[in-house]
């Protein structure tokens, strides 16, 4: 499959495999379309639950919740997650019950099973200055092969992100196929959550997710949960996670960084965030959803 590059005005490029006229990492394994073939036909478990964002929306963050309140325990998820559009299909096959399936998919490239309303689903969502910043971070911070080579300056990069696609097409696109899918499939069990609620607050974020999800409610258990799941608690613990920290070029771990809402105001320029607060204003117009871009 041919690799497709977006050049900044620097010559630094970003890598994707594009298919079904979306823009994936290069490093979903293979030929996109064999690939999503086998994501659509995986085989459903006891207790799946999916969860879904644009890239650099808190998946991870939601990821140990999810997994504590499935496990009954607060106690922080080991390893790498293995997310469905970056691992070969056997080991998500090879996960134990009950799996969480992470993703940052389109609602038309999700397993089938769960279209057919067998497995709850959750989606995070995050506002789109905070999500560029936290992205062209990572990008940096990456030792991956496809990604190793990338140095694109700040300003470089907000200028393709704010006004052409890039990994996953648009965070508009992204959000907007979602709210669509859960229209279109009002009895589907899809939670939406945004990063900016979670921030302002978790304890009844972990609340509905459980509930969502039918875990186990005590009051202490969901305190302990909230506590762990703090960003300056969770990150420094997940510090400590030498699979993650191995994909980043100090060492660190690449998946923590700030945990913030509202960062973008350390990095857009006025110019910058003017130029995109009128693309917001004329997509957003077309999307039912109200944004915080500060608490
Ligand atoms: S990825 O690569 O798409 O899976 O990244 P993702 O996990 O979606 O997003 C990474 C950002 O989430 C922040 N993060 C948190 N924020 C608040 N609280 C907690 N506990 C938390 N854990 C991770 C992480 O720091 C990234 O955001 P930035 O803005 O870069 O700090």
């Amino acid at each position: 499959m041919e690799i497709h590059k977006d050049e900044d005005r620097e010559g630094e490029a970003i890598l994707s495999k594009y298919y079904d006229g979306i823009k994936f990492p290069a490093n979903v394994p293979g030929n996109v379309k064999d690939h999503l073939e086998s994501v659509r036909n995986l085989k459903d478990m006891e207790g799946d639950l999916l969860l879904d964002s644009f890239p650099k929306s808190g998946t991870h963050w939601t990821f140990d919740i999810l997994y504590m309140l499935q496990n009954g325990k607060a106690e922080y998820s080991t390893g790498m997650i293995l997310a469905l559009d970056f691992e070969p299909i056997e080991k998500i096959d090879a996960l134990n019950s009950p799996r969480i399936l992470t993703t940052h998919l389109y609602p038309q490239h999700i397993p089938k099973f769960v279209k057919d309303g067998k497995c709850k689903v959750i989606y995070i969502y995050r506002n789109p200055k905070d999500t560029a910043v936290s992205m062209h971070s990572f990008l940096r911070r990456l030792n991956m092969e496809v990604f190793k080579n990338y140095n694109g300056k700040w300003e470089n990069f907000f200028e393709l992100y704010a006004t052409q696609q890039l990994h996953y097409n648009t965070w508009f696109e992204h959000v907007q196929s979602w709210l669509d899918f859960k229209k279109k499939n009002p009895d589907l069990p899809i939670l939406m959550m945004s990063y900016e609620d979670m921030k302002k607050d978790l304890r009844s974020c972990v609340q509905m997710m459980a509930q969502h999800i039918g875990a186990k409610q005590d009051p202490e258990f969901l305190d302990e949960v909230t506590s762990k799941c703090q960003f300056n608690v969770m990150s420094k613990a997940k510090n400590s996670n030498n699979e993650e920290s191995q994909i980043s070029r100090d060492g660190t771990n690449p998946f923590y960084r700030k945990g913030d809402v509202g960062d973008w105001k350390n990095r857009l320029t006025v110019a910058q965030n003017e130029m995109y607060d009128a693309v917001i204003k004329e997509k957003m117009a077309e999307i039912d959803l109200e944004m915080k871009y500060t608490l």
